[in-house]
Order: C-alpha cells, then sequence, then structure tokens
C-alpha cells in the first residue's frame, strides 16, 4: 500500500478524527491527470485513452485544466495538420453517421488507415447529446482499434464548441489520425463553423424529403464540395438516382469556385456500401487538385485566421459580459431602451464606454 492508497483508506476510529476529504480529492486528481510531457508522449504514440484524456481537458472549463489543455495544444501543434478534415452536413436522420460507419470502416479495411470522428451538434444541449444514437450507427468503428470516436461537447455556445473541436481535431492529428470526419446536425450556423474547420464539405441528402428542408435553399449546398443522396438501396433506387440528378443540376447554377473544384453529386447507401469507395475517390480527387493549385494550403490558412479573430471575439465578448460594472448597469439600461427613455445606440455605446474606462 502507497501513500496515496493509505491516504485513502483512513477509517473512523484511526487517529485522524476527520476523514481528510481534501486530500482524498487531490489524490483522486493526481492519479487521473498526467503530466504535460506525458500528454504529448501518449499522443503522439497513438494512446487513445491518453487522447481522451487530453480532449477532456480541452473541454473542461475549470482554469487549471484549460491552462494544460493550451499547453498541449501548442506541443501537438507541429505535429498537426497531416490529414484530410471532411466535414459533414445533412438533415437529421440523412444518414450522416451510418455513411461514416461505412466510410470508416472502407478506409480501415480497404486503406489500412486510421479515423476520427468529431461532431458539432448544438442540439446536443438540449437533448443531452447524440452519443447513443451516434455509437449505435458506429457499431464497427466504435470497436476498432484504427478509430476514435468523440461526440459532440454538450455544454458551451455554438462558437465555443467549434473552438474546442478544432483543438481536438489538433491532437487527433498528432496522434496519426489521417482521416478526420466531422459531422454536424443539419441546423443553421452549425453547418458555417463545419466549414470553416474543415479542407472538404460533404451534403448528404435524401430522395424526395423536401429541397428547402434540407439546404438546397439556405446556402448550404453552394458550400458543399459534393452532394451525395444517400440510402440509394432497394425500391428507392430510382428516386435517388432523380434526386442526384436535380442536385447536379443545381450545382451548376452556382458560380466556379476558386479552387478550380467543380462540385458533383453522387448517390450511395451506406447499408449496401454502394458508392462509398467512389464518394472517397471524390475526396482524394479534390485533394490533389487543390494540393496542386495552392488552394488546400491557402485555404488552411485563411481558416485560421478567422479562427484567431474568432477567439478574440469571444474573448472581448466573455470580458465584456462579466465586467462588473456592465452587468450592473447592463439590466437598467436594457430597461431604457425597452421603455423608450434611451435609444439602443446611446445605451450601446454607454456601454462600450464603460468597458474602455472611459466612463
Ligand atoms: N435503407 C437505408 N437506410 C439507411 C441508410 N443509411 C442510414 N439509414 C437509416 O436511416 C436512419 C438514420 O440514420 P443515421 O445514420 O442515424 O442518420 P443521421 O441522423 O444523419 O446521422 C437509420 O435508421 C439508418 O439505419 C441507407 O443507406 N439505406
Ligand atoms: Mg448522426
Amino acid at each position: 500500500m502507497d501513500a496515496e492508497e493509505s491516504a485513502l483508506r483512513v477509517c473512523p476510529g484511526s487517529l485522524t478524527p476527520e476523514p481528510p476529504r481534501d486530500l482524498i480529492a487531490q489524490v483522486a486528481k493526481r492519479r487521473r491527470s498526467l503530466t504535460r510531457q506525458q500528454y504529448l508522449d501518449g499522443i503522439l504514440a497513438g494512446d487513445r485513452t491518453v487522447l481522451a484524456q487530453a480532449i477532456t481537458l480541452i473541454e473542461s472549463s475549470r482554469a487549471a485544466d484549460r491552462e494544460l489543455a493550451e499547453q498541449i495544444i501548442e506541443d501537438c501543434l507541429p505535429y498537426s495538420g497531416n490529414s484530410i478534415r471532411v466535414g459533414i452536413t445533412g438533415v437529421p436522420g440523412a444518414g450522416k453517421s451510418s455513411v461514416i460507419e461505412a466510410l470508416g470502416t472502407f478506409l480501415i479495411e480497404e486503406h489500412q488507415q486510421k479515423i476520427a470522428v468529431l461532431a458539432i451538434d448544438p442540439s446536443s444541449q438540449i437533448s443531452g447529446g447524440s452519443i447513443l444514437g451516434d455509437k449505435t450507427r458506429m457499431q464497427t468503428l466504435a470497436s476498432s482499434e484504427m478509430a476514435f470516436i468523440r461526440p459532440s461537447p454538450s455544454r458551451g455556445s455554438l462558437g465555443g464548441v467549434a473552438q474546442r473541436t478544432r483543438e481536438v481535431m489538433l491532437l487527433c492529428e498528432a496522434a496519426g489520425y489521417g482521416n478526420i470526419l466531422v459531422e454536424t446536425v443539419g441546423v443553421g450556423q452549425s453547418e458555417i463553423a463545419v466549414h470553416g474547420m474543415v479542407d472538404f464539405f460533404l451534403l448528404l441528402m435524401l430522395a424526395g424529403a423536401g429541397d428547402e428542408l434540407q439546404g438546397m435553399k439556405r446556402g448550404v449546398m453552394e458550400m458543399a464540395d459534393i452532394v451525395v443522396v444517400n440510402k440509394a438501396d432497394g425500391s428507392n433506387l430510382m428516386a435517388a438516382e432523380r434526386a442526384r440528378t436535380d442536385a447536379q443540376n443545381a450545382l451548376h447554377y452556382f458560380p466556379a469556385s476558386q479552387s478550380e473544384w467543380t462540385p458533383r453529386a453522387l448517390t450511395c447507401s451506406a447499408q449496401t456500401g454502394h458508392g462509398i469507395p467512389e464518394l472517397w475517390e471524390c475526396v482524394l480527387e479534390y485533394t490533389a487538385l487543390t494540393k496542386g493549385n495552392g488552394w488546400f494550403a491557402a485555404a488552411r490558412r485563411d481558416q485560421t485566421r478567422t479562427w484567431m479573430h474568432e477567439i478574440i471575439q469571444q474573448g472581448l465578448r466573455q470580458r465584456f459580459e462579466a465586467h462588473p460594472v456592465i452587468r450592473k448597469r447592463m439590466e437598467s439600461l436594457e430597461q431604457e431602451v425597452v421603455e423608450g427613455r434611451t435609444t439602443s445606440f446611446r445605451a450601446a455605446l454607454t456601454l462600450l464606454e464603460i468597458y474602455a474606462g472611459r466612463e
């Protein structure tokens, strides 16, 4: 029994009258956390347990965890970037998780490549996470040594969740995952967040599910490098092919991308595996083209610049909202605005001046 264990086994009736609670907590904590170097070594060795622990630090709201997380990210940075980052969007039920399962299994079995699956799901804050749904859809991947699946953090704003996912992506790359798939639900801003962190963006659609609902009209299609109509199997085969032709026609209306890539429409079935190799072939073709013409690297540089500005904005907002005087004045000024005693502009300016220390 070592010193730590004996500390944990202090029992009533011993010389210590009270169980040393803080000592127990400290010991428990020390057992969990590794040193900065141990984290880096573990991640570089591809240790999934260490990787998962590091991600927990990234997602933690404790200042000390955050600080260690920043250090780990910094240490991993020189080893990151060597991957293909693919974003997958589509309405709930389109089959994103199933396609990821099929694609991931294909990559592992046919190409012996490692794959990491991350998710951004703002709705998980309400539903408590889509973890279960996803894990049951990804059974083969979940049990494979070559795959790492991490569901969406269930706390924080979309901006915060997106930032964490970007950081997680870097750690996964350092851990040797050459293929990163980021799944997002087809609602609102999350697609834009995912588009801003991946190299290749895939829109998964269903035949006959209503184009409007599926993002044709919401500009999501304009972001897509590939549109894939899923569930092209059984009696749905013809309908899927028609939907593919429609999507292909719709893609023609968008202006040519600077990447020189012409977006395509395909069909696939996560169930039969139809179209999965072709889908991946498309990703590889895109990568070869854009690495050749410089777009791949330029887009990533752009993303890191935008990311920096987003972190600044988030930080400013947090500091502003946490400022004690602002908190005090916010409510009364809001009231004045609502009652028409002052303008929104004047009230906002007053708060900004207070924050800048000029009032
Ligand atoms: N017939 C058929 N069903 C599928 C296919 N892909 C997914 N599904 C089913 O569609 C439902 C939703 O799939 P899921 O992967 O959870 O969709 P997600 O919400 O987009 O992640 C599940 O019941 C799947 O079994 C497919 O290719 N063919
Ligand atoms: Mg899913």
